[in-house]
């Protein structure tokens, strides 16, 4: 089935926040933010812009009825600044006006006094001085302190690496419309409804039975709308409530980019030892998370840092550490992969500097370490139907890896201006919520007596294609027309208490639910059916519904009436919740994830060794899809993620300055991957393995695990830098942009 809003999405006529028909006296709210990173507000001053043309009023902490609180995980983020600022970009007041044009006129005559404070933008500075969001946490296996002495090779490292913009082409935005008796209804590009929901009830001091959130579909979200869509959100509600009127928001982009936290930097030390044959068997890394100035996701990503700590591969002792350190830059949040590629690409170092210092192939001490059945992980969940080696092998073999390397190193010894650089990178991503609580999710769905069907459910579409795998669902399980299917909005009234589509789970979760719904549905229908075909089994195909001898025969539109008139239930509300999922955070031990994803790349780039830039030639993929219940989706998340996350690893930079101020605050300074920058040939082969149970149709999550492919390219074009530059000592920290690869490259050895 192809994607369902494809036809809309190119002809332009699919939704988005700022396409929804505005009410007539629709405002407009402009945020209006901190100029410094750290400071005690003295005083505001809103006079003049208060009596500017068509403004209608000026929000602040004090306008608050209930809390000023928006933090989730941890209650330390106010919605305006109230006192005081710790990061360039805080939100300290909301212009309310005509247009959002006086909006911007007004905000050049606010006038705030600042007494500035010092400025921290540095994880290890922020650990240095206790400035913490939360205490470390510790993932333990074995004892790599009695094993150091054992090993017969010990190599210690530092990696860097750096954020990442999430650039979802519809920016930031929300409309909040009043309805009858304080009741309110708020459109939110959010992944997650039920948390705009929560948050504002609590500053609105209303119950959440007042306010509906509805969610028809995100311009992509990438993590980025996981927590941070809600304090605009919030804003506009906020206003709408104070005023009874329509408030609208839809973020310029720089002010997007420079309001809202992005990936998290990391800065790692670690410690690898291995045996003479190559069995690394002990692994210590120390993660320095830069969260930025509120927790916002950071104590949940940090955790999926230590899960992933070790990629793919089974290491008997290990000690995982990390820092969540609390600095004056925007908080940090969610970015597809959740903290899990900052883990991997430690572990993806330290495999590469014991490789290099050994003068072996990185990819042969991969491959020696590769996680197999029954191999148990730091956090003690035990590794079944591992797919690491198949999906390594099946790729070596069917895209001839061996010829390939011979090519590159015929290539580069041949070669003196370009070189050629190639590397694997197999992954290993757990696929579940990591706080188990939030694994579970609803669908409802009606019938409608003309056999119409109407689907509800907690997912929301963020161009990952889950509406799409969710009309399949529906539409197989019933055996009616896509046609006679529709998948509504996100809406709280509708389904309730969802936890943000994220994790990969969309799919899985609500899908489930979603069949169960169907299951139960039809159960009613085929009794109805039964009494005129006497106890026979039925089908249903293209709207027909076959006793088994298929002589007999009723439509799908008829059986409905019939039910009706019979007076079954037509609509049906199912609960799905994650089965075998546990942890204890007091022991950091349990069986956290439902299943893992695997895969395996090959990344080949070609560096220009006089100018720096480099061009992907090939990635040729082996994925674990499992049952792919739709192939031409999974393979767009493979190609999206793993361009995504060779942008992450390359050209991406964000940088803030030392006073906090983000430099790269625009298209202009951040470069992100265009057509020209993707690799010529992305060849995706599907490992069609079982699947697994908990898997919807046995069909594998795929949204966030191909973003780690992109790990590789760092990799590839380290490997290239070293064709040119053999003896030299290069340093991990990425993005490797062209400006440092052309550094590298003339680096004195
Ligand atoms: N694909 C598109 N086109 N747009 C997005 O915003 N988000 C990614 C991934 N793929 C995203 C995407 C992220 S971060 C996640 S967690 C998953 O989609 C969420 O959707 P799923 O759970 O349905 O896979
Ligand atoms: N969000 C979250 C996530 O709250 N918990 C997770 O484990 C997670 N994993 C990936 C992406 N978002
Ligand atoms: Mo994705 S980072 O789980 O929204």
């Amino acid at each position: 089935m192809i994607n369902i809003d494809a036809h809309n999405h190119v002809k332009g006529k699919s939704i988005y926040l700022d396409d929804i028909q505005e009410l007539q006296g629709t405002l407009y709210a402009l945020p209006f933010d901190a100029t410094v990173a750290h400071a005690k507000i003295v005083s505001i001053n809103l006079e003049s812009a208060l009596n500017a043309h068509g403004i209608e009023t000026i929000l602040t902490a004090k306008d608050i009825p209930g809390e000023n609180q928006i933090g989730g995980i941890i209650p330390d983020e106010p919605l305006f600044a109230d006192g005081e600022v710790h990061f360039r970009g805080q939100v300290i007041a909301l212009i309310i006006g005509k247009s959002e044009h006086h909006c911007r006129q007004a905000a050049k005559l606010i006038k705030v006094v600042y007494e500035e404070l010092p400025i921290i933008t540095d994880a290890r500075e922020a650990q240095a001085k206790n400035k913490l969001i939360m205490p470390p946490r510790s993932f333990t296996l074995g004892n790599t302190s009695e094993v150091w002495s054992t090993c017969d090779y010990v190599f210690e490292g530092k990696t860097e690496v750096n954020g990442q913009e999430h650039l979802y082409i519809e920016t930031q935005g929300a409309y909040a419309r009043p309805k009858e008796d304080g009741s309110i209804i708020i459109s939110s590009s959010t992944q997650g409804p039920t948390a705009v929901q929560r948050m504002v009830a609590r500053v609105l001091g209303i119950p959440m039975h007042k306010i509906e959130i509805d969610t028809v579909r995100l311009g992509g979200g990438f993590g980025g709308k996981e927590d941070q869509a809600t304090p605009w959100a919030v804003m506009v509600a906020l206003a709408s409530q104070l005023l009874h009127k329509p408030v609208k928001m839809a973020m310029h982009r720089m002010d997007d980019m420079r309001m809202t936290g992005k990936r998290h930097p990391y800065s790692a030390d670690f410690k690898i030892g291995l045996t003479k044959d190559l069995k690394i068997i002990a692994y210590e890394v120390t993660h320095y998370q830069n969260a930025g100035a509120a927790a916002d996701l950071s104590p949940a990503v940090m955790e999926r840092t230590l899960f992933h700590s070790t990629n793919a591969y089974y290491i008997p002792n290990v000690l995982a550490k990390a820092y969540s350190c609390k600095t004056n830059l925007p908080p940090n949040t969610a970015f597809r992969g959740f903290g899990g590629p900052q883990g991997k690409f430690v572990i993806e170092a330290a495999i590469v500097k014991a490789a290099e210092s050994l003068g072996i192939n990185p990819a042969v001490i991969q491959k020696a370490n590769l996680v197999v059945d029954g191999n148990e992980l730091s956090y003690g969940q035990i590794l079944q139907q591992t797919e690491a080696h198949h999906t390594w092998d099946e790729c070596m073999n069917s895209f001839q890896y061996n010829l390939q390397k011979e090519r590159v190193e015929t290539f580069n010894a041949t070669n003196s201006r370009f070189k050629k650089g190639l590397a694997v990178q197999p992954i290993c991503f757990g696929i579940s919520f990591t706080n188990t609580m939030m694994n579970h999710a609803r669908a409802l769905v009606h019938i409608y007596h003309d056999g119409s069907v109407v689907v509800s459910t907690g997912a929301v579409e963020m161009g990952q294609g889950v509406n799409t795998k969710l009309l399949q669902i529906a539409t197989e399980t019933f055996g009616i027309k896509p046609s006679s299917v529709r998948i509504e909005s996100t809406n709280t009234l509708r389904v309730a208490n969802t936890s943000p589509t994220a994790a990969s789970a969309g799919a899985d979760l609500n899908g489930k639910a979603l069949q169960m719904a169907c299951n139960a549905l039809l159960d009613r229908l085929k009794a109805v059916a039964n009494q005129d075909f006497e106890n026979a089994t039925i089908a249903i195909n293209d709207e027909v519904i076959y006793a088994n001898d298929l002589k007999t025969e009723v439509t799908w539109h008829q059986l409905v009436t019939k039910a009706f008139t019979q007076r079954v239930a037509l609509s049906e509300n199912s609960h799905y919740a994650t089965p075998t999922i546990h942890y204890d955070k007091t022991k950091e031990k349990g069986h956290p994830f439902a299943y893992h994803v695997y895969g395996t790349a090959i990344i080949e780039v070609t560096l220009d060794c006089l100018k720096g830039v480099y061009n992907f030639d090939s990635v040729n993929i082996v994925h674990d899809f499992g049952k792919s219940m739709n192939a031409t989706i999974d393979n767009g998340q493979i190609e999206g993620g793993l361009v995504q996350g060779i942008g992450w690893m390359t050209l991406e930079e964000i940088i803030y300055n030392d006073q906090g101020r983000l430099v790269s605050n625009a298209l202009s300074t951040y470069k992100v991957p265009d057509i020209y920058s993707v690799p010529k040939q992305i060849n995706i082969k599907h490992l069609d393995t079982a699947g697994h149970e908990l898997a919807i149709n046995k069909s594998k999550a795929v949204g966030e695990p191909p973003l780690m492919y992109g790990l590789g390219a760092y990799f590839a074009i380290r490997n290239a830098v070293k064709a040119f530059n053999p003896n030299v000592d290069l340093a991990v920290n990425a993005p490797y942009t062209p400006e440092k690869v052309l550094m590298d490259l003339y680096k004195k050895a």
